[in-house]
Parts: structure tokens; C-alpha cells; sequence
């Protein structure tokens, strides 16, 4: 396996479509497209090695898998994915299932994004389309007939022409700040907590995902393997990595998992830890001009439901459609209407992942919103018709578009 998929290649000078980063987003869209017979040319910042470890998200709705597998994509993810119908939530001592499945026909599958990645970059290289890692974009300029990307590597400042660019550069990223501040339309909310992340050599504490809502904060039990847990602890937002010992962790996430119907929780050697603070937001303005975001770029969401992944999927599915409707037919209302397409379904996610984050986290508040929670954790292990609606939201609301595969007549499909 080479280290660079390029092979030395210098970036092209045009392309159809410029892509910035190759997260999810970026390199899901890139494939979509080429699925098309369209051009695209994906920057990536980091190093190729640094893209494919770092972990993240493992939660894939059902609709992000099935359009992976439609794709080609999902060969390795059905084989080595583990499905869950729901996932089990456990306070004052009982442990309940929520089986989502019934419901919807549905499952979530656990596999590592940074495996998906694994499989979107091999997939690249197959397609044999430019993606260039250690290549950081500098600047995006979004107008004109010709849109400009400016970027940087070791051999100096270049600019990349194209006809769309779409910033999949996730949420620090350079491609918002290339919409003006007063046409975003942001909506931001910052939580006082955040996610101290662990995965370690452990067997995990139940068979599918556990959430455990607890006086000292939430804890959070999935897995990726059958003796690799994922596990999350809430801890103030000014948290420091290093203000933990593993003894703390494994003390932390044992109280605040135990119940009288379950085993103790076991531990293992931690292999890696992460934080990640709790936020949401959102660019209501998806597109300005020739430029299009995808994915975190354009919004992220608290980790509690594990949505993000899946809302950078579903983007690409729909920004993939009216690109391909606006360079493949010279259709263009797809493309103006991208954002009022793709937002109803990020804002579907957000108010249920803001739902999760405030009905599970120990957060500031009086005696009535804590009887509020726990009212809301009652109704969804005691009503079939609240475990419903979560449900449905939680193994995946349809996207709002099909994909569309297969080249037009005519179209170059050089690749
Ligand atoms: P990414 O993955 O951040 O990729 C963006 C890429 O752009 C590159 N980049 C640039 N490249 C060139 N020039 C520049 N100027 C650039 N600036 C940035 C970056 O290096 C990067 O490679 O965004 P994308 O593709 O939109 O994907 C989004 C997801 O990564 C994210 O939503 C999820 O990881 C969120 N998330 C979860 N989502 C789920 O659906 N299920 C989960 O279970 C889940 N768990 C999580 C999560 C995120 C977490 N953290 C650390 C934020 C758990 C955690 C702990
Ligand atoms: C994960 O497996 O990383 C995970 C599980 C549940 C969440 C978020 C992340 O809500």
C-alpha cells in the first residue's frame, strides 16, 4: 500500500468539482460523483496515515449503509459491521432495552469511521481520481464563472480552478469563513460538559450501545469488537486529558454503570483516549455562490446519538444528486435548492440529538427540569409510541434524495 495514493502526481491545474478534505464527507461525495463520469479533485490537510487512525464515530444508520453498499462501498462494512436493533439504557439501578428494529425494519451498524475511511480512500485509489494528502487549503474563492481554490504543500502556494467547489473540511475547517458572516445564518449551542473517550482491551458492558444517565453525569458503553469497548465519560468542558488517571476512568465509569441486574463492568489496558466538547451548530446557509458545504463543515451536532457521521452522508447523497443533475443535464434547481433539501433533515437530527444530550447528561438546572428528565427516560422505556419516534430518528430518517448512479450517455467517464 503506498503511502501516497498519487504516486508523485502534481494536482491538477482544473477539475470539476474541487473537494476540501477527505473526511467522510469529502471522499463519499468524490465517489459519488465519479460514479457519475464527474471530474473531482480532493485537498486533504493531514497525512494519509493521521486520516485513517483517527477515531471517531461508529454508530452507521441504516440509510448511510444502504447507500454505502449501493455505492460499492460497504463490502468490508457488512462483513466486519455488527448490527444492533436499539441500545439499552440503564438508571436507579435497572438496566431496560430499547429495541428500536421492530418499529422501523431497521438496524444501526457499529463500525469505525476510521475504517469506513480505510474503505472510501481504497476506493479512491481504484477510481484512480486525484486525492492529495499534506495539502492544506488556504483560501476558497467562491465566485465568478471560475471558482479558485488557493492551496499550500511542501513545494509552495498553488490555486486548483473548478466549476463548484464544496468545502467537506468538517468544522474547523477553511470553507466557512468563504461565506460571508451575515448570510450563515448560524445557530450555536455550547454545552458546560463534554465526551472523555477511552477504547480499551475490555469486553464491552452490554451487547449493544448502553447509555447510563447518573447523579455524577452520563456514562456511555459501546464497543468496537468483541473485546474492544468504546466507552464515555461527561466531564466538565474544562476538562484536561491528563486531570485523569486510568484507575479514575475505570472507578468513573464502574459507579456510574452499576446496577443490581448486571455484572460489574470489566476493565483492560486503555489504548487511547479523546475529548470532545458537546455543541451544536449550524450554517443555515449551505451554499453561497459556486460553493457548497458538506458535512461538519456545515454543522455539528453534541455526540450523544451519534449523528455527525451520518448527517456527512446524507449530505453528500443530496449535494452528490444536484451536482450530478447540474453538470451531467443542465438541470440547476437541484443545486439552488440544496440547502432548503438538505436542512430539514439536519435540523430533524439536531433537535433529537439535543433531546439525548438533555435528557441523559447530569446538566445545571433546578428541581423541575430534573423531574423533566427523568419523566422523558420513563416515557421512552414505558410507552411503545415514544420508543417509536426515538427510534425512528435513532436508526435513521430517510435521505431526502436518492442517489443517482451510472454515467449519462456522453458524459466522460475517463476514469
Ligand atoms: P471530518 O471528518 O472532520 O473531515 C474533514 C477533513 O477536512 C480536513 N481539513 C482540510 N483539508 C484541507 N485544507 C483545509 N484547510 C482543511 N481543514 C480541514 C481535515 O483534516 C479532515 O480530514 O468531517 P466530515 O467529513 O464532515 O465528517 C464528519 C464526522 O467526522 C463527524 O461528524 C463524526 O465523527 C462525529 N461523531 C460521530 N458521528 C456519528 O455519526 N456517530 C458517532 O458515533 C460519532 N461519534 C463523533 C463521535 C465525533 C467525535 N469527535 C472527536 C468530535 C465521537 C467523537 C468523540
Ligand atoms: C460510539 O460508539 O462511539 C458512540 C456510541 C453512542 C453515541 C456516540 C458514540 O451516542
Amino acid at each position: 500500500m503506498s503511502s501516497d495514493p498519487t504516486h508523485g502526481a502534481r494536482v491538477p491545474s482544473r477539475t470539476q468539482v474541487a473537494i476540501v478534505g477527505a473526511g467522510p464527507a469529502g471522499l463519499t461525495l468524490g465517489h459519488l460523483l465519479h460514479l457519475q463520469g464527474i471530474d473531482s479533485v480532493i485537498l486533504e490537510r493531514s497525512s494519509r496515515a493521521h486520516v485513517e487512525q483517527r477515531l471517531r464515530a461508529g454508530i452507521i444508520e441504516q440509510p448511510s449503509v444502504d447507500l454505502l453498499v449501493a455505492a460499492g462501498l460497504g463490502d468490508r462494512l457488512l462483513r466486519e459491521g455488527m448490527r444492533h436493533s436499539g441500545f439499552y439504557l440503564r438508571y436507579d439501578d435497572v438496566t431496560h432495552y430499547l429495541d428500536f428494529h421492530p418499529y422501523t425494519g431497521q438496524y444501526a451498524t457499529v463500525y469505525g469511521q476510521h475504517e469506513l475511511v480505510k474503505d472510501l480512500i481504497a476506493a479512491r485509489i481504484d477510481t484512480r481520481r486525484p486525492l492529495h494528502f499534506d495539502t492544506e487549503v488556504t483560501a476558497i474563492a467562491p465566485s465568478g464563472p471560475t471558482p479558485a481554490v488557493r492551496y499550500r504543500t511542501t513545494a509552495g502556494e498553488r490555486t486548483l480552478e473548478a466549476d463548484f467547489v464544496v468545502a467537506a473540511d468538517g468544522f474547523h475547517g477553511a470553507g466557512r469563513a468563504a461565506i460571508p458572516a451575515d448570510v450563515r445564518g448560524e445557530l450555536i449551542r455550547e454545552y458546560p460538559v463534554a465526551w472523555l473517550g477511552i477504547l480499551a482491551e475490555s469486553t464491552p458492558a452490554a451487547p449493544e450501545g448502553m447509555y447510563c444517565p447518573h447523579p455524577n453525569g452520563l456514562s456511555v458503553h459501546s464497543m468496537r469488537g468483541p473485546r474492544l469497548s468504546r466507552q464515555y465519560l461527561q466531564v466538565p468542558a474544562d476538562t484536561d486529558l491528563g486531570d485523569w488517571s486510568d484507575p479514575q476512568i475505570w472507578d468513573e465509569l464502574s459507579v456510574r454503570c452499576a446496577a443490581a441486574d448486571a455484572v460489574p463492568l470489566e476493565t483492560g489496558p486503555i489504548i487511547e483516549r479523546s475529548l470532545a466538547p458537546l455543541r451544536s451548530y449550524v450554517c443555515s446557509t449551505m451554499q453561497y455562490k459556486r460553493l457548497f458545504l458538506a458535512g461538519d463543515a456545515a454543522h455539528i451536532v453534541p455526540p450523544t446519538g451519534a449523528k455527525g457521521l451520518n448527517l456527512a452522508i446524507s449530505d453528500t447523497c443530496v449535494l452528490s444528486h444536484a451536482l450530478g443533475a447540474a453538470i451531467n443535464h443542465g438541470i440547476t434547481e437541484h443545486l439552488t435548492r440544496y440547502t432548503a433539501t438538505a436542512l430539514p433533515r439536519v435540523m430533524a437530527a439536531q433537535r433529537f440529538s439535543a433531546l439525548l444530550t438533555t435528557t441523559l447528561h447530569a446538566l445545571p438546572g433546578d428541581g423541575f427540569t430534573e423531574a423533566l428528565r427523568r419523566a422523558t427516560l420513563d416515557r421512552w422505556v414505558g410507552s411503545e409510541a415514544a420508543r417509536h419516534e426515538l427510534g425512528e430518528v435513532y436508526l435513521g430518517l430517510p435521505f431526502a434524495t436518492a442517489p443517482i448512479f451510472g454515467t449519462p450517455i456522453g458524459a466522460g467517464a475517463s476514469a
